[in-house]
């Protein structure tokens, strides 16, 4: 058994809250008048909240905003992103996705998350499965997004394992580097299927069994 454990991204891999990111995004970017659709949320992906908004204020003309503007930008637009994450519930995680993991827990695997968001223990309640995991690294925890491995050299540490251990999951390109300059495997879905980074291109969540049962 090569791998001991799997490192899970949130958003993307376990359930799918870029909906509720861009709506926030949107409403923020209006009040601003910047120019952001759906395709620059697709740009966020994996990306930290602070480094998010820079990335939306490239579009921004006019005087740039400060510091302090800025945070208050981010204050703002998580707000409203929470206000959205309070509609989820255990209804939004897929059978598919459950059954994997409790899979995995069964096989003795153990399970952890690796995700930027600050807001990963809140969706996790929501979802009802806090409790499943053996370790929890997500954006209140590191000072560096994807990708830098931070966030999953984090999650090893505290599954108390070596990062040649565990097996990270991810849809972002910058997940997937994050975990392959930590020196992790990966298995990559959607975007992150085809990336040349990526050791595992996977179609579907429950493939993640048969690349652990093969190796
Ligand atoms: P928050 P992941 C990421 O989650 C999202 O994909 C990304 O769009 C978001 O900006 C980031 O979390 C930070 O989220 O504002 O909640 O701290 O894919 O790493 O699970
Ligand atoms: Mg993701």
């Amino acid at each position: 058994m090569k791998y001991k454990a799997i490192i899970f991204d949130l958003d993307g891999v376990i359930c799918f809250t870029d909906h509720y990111h861009y709506l926030a995004w949107k409403k923020l970017a209006d009040r601003f008048n910047i120019p952001f659709n759906e395709e620059d949320n697709n740009l966020l992906r994996g990306v930290s909240r602070a480094e998010s908004l820079e990335i939306i204020l490239r579009k921004h003309q006019g005087e740039p905003f400060s510091a302090e503007q800025k945070e208050k930008m981010l204050e703002e637009k998580n707000e409203t992103y929470k206000e959205y994450l309070k509609q989820m519930s255990p209804k939004d995680l897929s059978e598919e996705v459950i059954f994997t993991l409790l899979d995995l827990l069964s096989e003795g695997y153990r399970i952890a998350i690796g995700s930027s968001s600050k807001n990963t223990k809140f969706i996790l309640d929501r979802l009802g499965i806090t409790k499943l995991f053996d370790a929890i690294s997500d954006g209140t925890n590191i000072t560096r997004s994807k990708p830098d491995p931070e966030v999953f050299l984090k999650a090893a540490e505290y599954l108390g394992l070596e990062p040649a251990e565990c097996l990270v999951v991810e849809d972002a390109k910058a997940g997937i580097d994050a975990a392959k300059n930590g020196g992790f495997d990966s298995c990559g879905l959607l975007d992150a299927r085809d990336y040349v980074n990526t050791t595992y291109g996977i179609d579907s969540f429950k493939q993640i069994l048969d690349v652990v049962h093969n190796n």
